[in-house]
């Protein structure tokens, strides 16, 4: 199988945090992709042209809720992972939709020229974020190899990579100490973890 991803997706690290839960490592190569560089080859693995993707042996799936289910089922894995189903895929939900947001206000701030930026959007996004971020400050969440905690995991590395300015640890501190107690508990998902790696030349802006 091959994983199409990037270092700093928050998607592909909780896809990547699963196929090290998973023992899954040697049966999965990772190829790092960026979604914004033309290929209209990447579009034919997916239409909607996002990473992650991955490739097995007759078909593409996507998106990273899809990818999760089938590692996890494929390792049988699946219901350790997720021994309260409705409420992994809750957070998971959850997870994905503050990344969202967060990757939207990257994309706005990154690829946009400040005169074509919406700040009212920009807000929307922020709230969301906060707001979720928020919610799983409230959460009860446990210390063991779970599908919903990897999902928080790996979003939490992905804000620290890109909002490392925000003050998230100070204002949801709660959700910090379990982080760090999560990762310090689960050595191995440091490899999966957000790596802030350099955009490669070629990817057009939002200019017009
Ligand atoms: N719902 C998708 C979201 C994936 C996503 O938004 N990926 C971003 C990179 S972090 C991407 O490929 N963006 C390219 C684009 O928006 O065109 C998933 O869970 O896989």
């Amino acid at each position: 199988m091959i994983l199409y991803s990037f270092p700093s997706s928050p998607f592909g690290c909780k896809v990547k945090a699963v196929i090290l839960a998973c023992g899954l490592e040697k049966a999965v190569e990772i190829k790092e992709f960026h979604p914004w560089l033309p290929d209209a080859e990447f579009r034919l693995l997916n239409p909607l042209g996002k990473i992650p993707v991955l490739q097995i042996e007759d078909d593409t799936i996507f998106d990273s809720p899809v990818i999760c289910e089938y590692l996890m089922e494929k390792s049988g894995m699946l219901e350790k992972l997720m021994p309260d189903r409705i409420k992994s895929l809750k957070i998971q939900a959850l997870v994905d939709g503050i990344a969202d947001a967060a990757v939207a206000i990257r994309y706005e701030l990154f690829f946009r020229p400040e005169h074509l930026r919406c700040m009212d959007w920009h807000e929307r996004q922020q709230l969301a974020l906060v707001s979720g971020l928020e919610y799983l400050d409230k959460s009860n969440l446990s210390t063991d190899v779970r599908f919903d905690n990897l999902c928080v995991a790996m979003l939490l590395s992905y804000l620290e990579i890109r909002f490392a300015d925000a003050g998230f640890e100070n204002t949801f501190k709660n959700l910090y100490e379990w982080y760090y107690g999560f990762m310090k508990k689960h050595p191995f998902l440091e490899a999966s973890k957000a790596k802030d790696y350099p955009i490669p030349s070629g990817i057009t802006r939002l200019e017009k």
